[in-house]
């Protein structure tokens, strides 16, 4: 994989070999009864959660569109990832290796302090286990970084003889894991024009960091050539703060650099808001539950107590008090996860 750098070539996104797991531009609509209930500003949402035919989809079914290229290049039979128990990413991993027909194996470890009896055999587990993932569970805990257990599996894969393809949480700390939103930025910017809008501020959820660095790396290029500045507002979901925005930060500027993009991504470009997460990774606080029900109950819409209940919480408060102008034009990432839901009954009893 050829980067920008000294005598280089100089790259830019449609360089990157793409393979589509996507239906094609996810959809984009408006929020109208939760906009009309917090009195403006005017809420969209761009959704992931059915941006694919694999196994409901979701923001990792992107990022995977340029490590699959990469992944068959390589010889690879089998993808190694690792998450949660209830890990989306994972579930995602091996929907896209039953679809390109490798084998799939997964850590996943025990992230969340939640022990639902189900937490390790219903929604996202089930699924991956339905699609044949070699599925191996494992006691350590919430961590956004490169993890031992994933490097044994690595191990384990290639002293069995097979030929494994790492991809780490999230798909984060992978050199292509913000190509696929960079892209998103792109795919906005089309939308935009064909719907005559203009979304002035993002709002994401951020944890492992590479949607959120993708979006700002693909905006920033978007600035370059001559885009209206707009504002992505990260949105922390794991109480992790300054770890997250170093994970942005650098994945940001990777991006940035595998793009072809000129003029550094700046500090303040990369905004991650504490306030939403809680104590803890996964664990649904009071503003999750509640933005997860008055979501529900005024669109009929569906967001998870992991990552989008967190992340709409944040958007509600931020409307409600005037952060975000009421004449402001907002669009809502939906990334996905509603399959977790599954692991969380107790919390809607
Ligand atoms: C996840 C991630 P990033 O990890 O790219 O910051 O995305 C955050 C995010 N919304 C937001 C949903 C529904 C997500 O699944 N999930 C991880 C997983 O293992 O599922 C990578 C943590």
């Amino acid at each position: 994989m050829s980067v920008r750098g000294k005598g280089a070539k100089i790259m830019a996104l449609q360089d990157f070999e793409r393979y589509p797991l996507t239906f094609g531009p996810s959809p984009v609509h408006q929020l109208p009864r939760l906009s009309a209930h917090l009195g403006g500003a005017s809420i969209w949402a761009k959704r992931e959660d059915c941006n694919s035919g694999l196994a409901f989809g979701g923001n990792k079914v992107r990022k995977l569109e340029y490590l699959v290229p990469d992944a068959l290049a390589q010889g690879a039979d089998t993808l190694v990832s690792i998450g949660g128990y209830q890990s989306n990413h994972t579930r995602q991993v091996a929907a896209v290796a039953a679809h390109v027909g490798l084998k799939c194996r997964l850590v996943q470890e025990h992230w969340v302090d939640w022990d639902d009896p189900g937490t390790d055999r219903v929604g996202n587990i089930l699924l991956s286990r339905i699609m044949g993932a070699d599925v191996r569970l494992d006691p350590a805990g919430f961590d956004i970084g490169i993890r031992t257990s994933w490097e044994t599996a690595l191990r384990e894969v290639r002293e069995a003889g097979g030929t494994p393809y790492g991809i780490p949480a999230g798909a984060s700390e992978h050199p292509l894991g913000g190509l696929g939103f960079a892209r998103w930025a792109y795919e906005v910017a089309e939308q935009e024009k064909e719907l005559g809008v203009f979304f002035d501020t993002i709002v994401v959820c951020t944890v492992t960091g590479s949607t959120h660095a993708g979006m700002i790396a693909g905006f920033h290029a978007l600035r370059e050539a001559g885009g209206r500045p707009r504002r992505v507002l990260g949105i922390d979901a794991s109480a992790t703060l300054d770890r997250t925005r170093e994970q942005v930060v650098r994945i940001a500027r990777h991006t940035a650099d595998l793009i072809g993009v000129d003029t550094p991504i700046a500090d303040d470009e990369v905004v991650v808001l504490p306030g939403w997460a809680g104590q803890e990774y996964g664990v649904p606080v009071d503003s999750t539950v509640e933005a997860i029900r008055l979501t529900g109950r005024l669109e009929g819409v569906i967001l998870d107590p992991v990552y989008e209940g967190k992340s709409m919480a944040g958007l509600i408060d931020l409307v409600s008090s005037g952060e975000i102008s009421r004449d402001s034009t907002v669009l809502y990432a939906h990334l996905g996860g509603q399959l977790a839901l599954n692991a969380y009954p107790a919390i809607f009893d």
